[in-house]
């Protein structure tokens, strides 16, 4: 008798007919064979041995640098059920479509299969997926984004809880190129591509759009989050959860050196892009990072912005679509101020300044989150860290102030599901584009969004003590079209007030979107930002705010009668609120 594993491995060989089946265990040995083979057929280019060790340059096919939402689909029976945010396919469809293209495709090659857990071992909320796959790169950056092989065969054993992703790179044309998912079924099929979110089959697909869809039928969270723990001068470390959009600043967040840390002020890391939260015995939030590496974003990563990962990258780290220096060292826009001769772009060419990038905008690597110095010694807790605040935010160069508290937890739902942000190199498309995002889930949620904002109205008061929510901007911009903001290390003292607001110590003006900070209660020592700056940063500007309730106005309808009645009575109530017609105070 033949496990589900098993048998899948064996129809999905029969479909694609690969040359070799190749059951991974994640072993050093089976990875350097690999390795290898890919220094060998020029998948990968090997880095300098002495500065770089065991540190390799991927350069993918230039059609296929990043997600294409255009071609990713939530494949439910009702198209109501995949909702008017997603794409959709009815299942039957999709497979009638997609099957031929997968008939044949591994012909000559090789089909890894590829176990892995999301989330730590030996925890109970951690879940296995099988991906199959005929690209060697995939296999390499599995083993560091999850825990890949026996560890995840041993956990599974003969059972038949797994997610099965089926991928191929096929040809890698676009035309092709669909990522699909059956949430009824728990199925990922994904073809034509081989980067990131679409053929890391245990990211995005799994861990946020099949995983989203577990949530609401067990009442748990998967959500585009950080995980960071706040330490504060007595030692006591505060959990927070952050979702930003795509390439808006959750890994440098996550892995920050803060700026107080001569005031005791410490930021230590669990995760950087997804956590999956459930509710504990004793009533609290408690999260885990499903992931165990970071496929973090280059360009603007630098030994100010982000210490941490560039010591972590010195090792064992993939690089894709980033430049090479002539001493075989990657380089990317934003490392040091000019880009040094001799330098080879993305593409392979040599480099000519002032055209296109060397390095592309959405290009990567891929490290094991164990490698930071920033990790926290709790990131592998089976039992997750107790959550204390939710924050949100997006990439506006206007109308966001620096940081803002909702009022309570619906009020917080209705800010996280109005979030807007602008469009980055993340996914295919123009850049720059402010679009709604609701808790950077727009990509990512596997069902309709209005059910997804009912299943998050319905958490708070399941715990015993809902998290707080707030809101933050690091992006707003002066009339010169410079950031207000110095970012990156400075936003400590944001989280810093954050907790002051969580342990009911910092005073706060109350406005028609929330609380604002008083000027006074942000710790500023340290930091030379003029009085105006700040209270640039903190403007609540009616013109702009009457604008975006419009827009969430026209965001709403979308979902006619499925969006849930409390959301429309918190617009009212903003409405209501920038109108004056109701009075500041609660
Ligand atoms: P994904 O991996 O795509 O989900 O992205 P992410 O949310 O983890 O974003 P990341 O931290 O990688 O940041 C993306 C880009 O924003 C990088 O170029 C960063 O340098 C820049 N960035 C991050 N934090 C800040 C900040 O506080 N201020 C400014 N100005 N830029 C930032
Ligand atoms: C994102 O786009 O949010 C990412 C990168 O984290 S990818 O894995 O390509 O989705
Ligand atoms: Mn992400």
């Amino acid at each position: 008798m033949s496990t589900p594993l098993e048998s899948w491995v064996e129809e999905s060989a029969r479909l694609t007919k690969p040359s070799k089946i190749s059951w991974c265990d994640g072993s050093q040995a089976e990875i350097e064979r690999l390795t290898d083979e890919m220094l060998r057929d020029k998948t990968f280019v090997g880095l300098n041995r002495k500065t770089y060790p065991n540190c390799y340059l991927h350069r993918s096919n230039p059609n296929d640098v990043a997600r294409t939402e255009g071609l990713t689909f939530i494949c439910t029976h009702k198209k109501e059920d995949a909702g008017p945010t997603n794409n959709w396919m009815a299942p039957a469809d999709a497979k009638e479509k997609v099957r031929p293209l997968f008939d044949g495709c591994m012909k000559g090659r090789t089909m890894y299969v590829v176990p892995y857990i999301m989330g730590p071992a030996n925890s109970p909320y951690s879940k296995v997926g099988v991906e199959i796959t005929d690209s060697a790169y995939v296999v390499a950056n599995m083993r560091i984004m999850s825990r890949m092989g026996k560890v995840a065969l041993d956990r599974l054993g003969s059972s038949s809880d797994f997610v099965p992703g089926l991928h191929s790179v096929a040809d890698l044309n676009p035309e092709r190129r669909f990522i699909l998912h059956f949430p009824e079924e728990k199925l990922i099929w994904s073809i034509g591509s081989g980067y990131g979110g679409n053929a890391l089959l245990g990211k995005k697909c799994f861990a946020l759009r099949i995983a989203s869809w577990m949530a609401r039928e067990q009442s748990w969270m998967a959500e585009h989050m950080l995980i960071l723990g706040l330490e504060d001068p007595s030692g006591k470390v505060t959990y927070m959860a952050a979702a930003f959009p795509s390439a808006c600043g959750k890994t440098n967040l996550a892995m920050m050196v803060s700026a107080l840390e001569s005031q005791g002020y410490r930021v230590w890391t669990i995760g950087d892009d997804i956590a999956w939260m459930h509710i504990a015995e004793d009533g609290t939030l408690r999260a885990i990072n499903p992931e165990a590496g970071f496929f973090g974003v280059a360009p603007g990563t630098n030994v100010k912005t982000n210490p941490n990962v560039m010591s972590a990258l010195h090792h064992d780290t993939i690089f894709t679509n980033v430049a090479l220096t002539d001493s075989q060292e990657p380089w990317w826009e934003g490392m040091d101020s000019a880009a040094p001769a001799g330098l080879t772009d993305w593409h392979g060419n040599s480099y000519t300044s002032g055209k296109a990038p060397a390095a592309h905008p959405n290009s990567r690597y891929t490290v094991r989150a164990s490698q930071s110095a920033s990790i926290s010694s709790r990131w592998e807790d089976p039992a997750g860290v107790p959550i204390s605040a939710f924050i949100f935010g997006g990439r506006r160069a206007r109308v966001a102030p620096l940081v803002y508290e909702s009022y309570d937890w619906q009020h917080g739902v209705f800010v996280g599901s109005t979030m807007a942000s602008e469009t980055t190199a993340a996914a295919t498309g123009a850049v720059g584009v402010t679009r709604r995002d609701p808790m950077a889930m727009l990509p990512f949620c596997g069902y309709n969004m209005a059910d997804y904002f009912g299943h998050w109205l319905s958490m708070g008061p399941k715990l015993k003590k809902a998290p707080k929510i707030f809101h933050v901007n690091w992006f707003r911009r002066g009339a010169d079209g410079k950031f207000l903001w110095p970012g990156y290390g400075e936003n400590v003292r944001v989280l810093k007030w954050m907790l002051d607001r969580i342990e009911g110590r910092a005073g706060a003006n109350e406005t028609a979107v929330g609380f604002v900070p008083k000027p006074n209660s942000l710790t500023l020592d340290g930091l030379s930002i003029s009085r105006e700056t700040i209270d640039e940063l903190l403007r609540v500007d009616a013109g702009d705010w009457a604008d975006e309730d419009q827009a969430v106005g026209k965001f709403f309808e979308k979902f006619g009668s499925r969006l849930p009645a409390a959301l429309g009575e918190q617009h009212k109530a903003l409405g209501e609120r920038l109108s004056g017609s109701s009075v500041a105070t609660r």
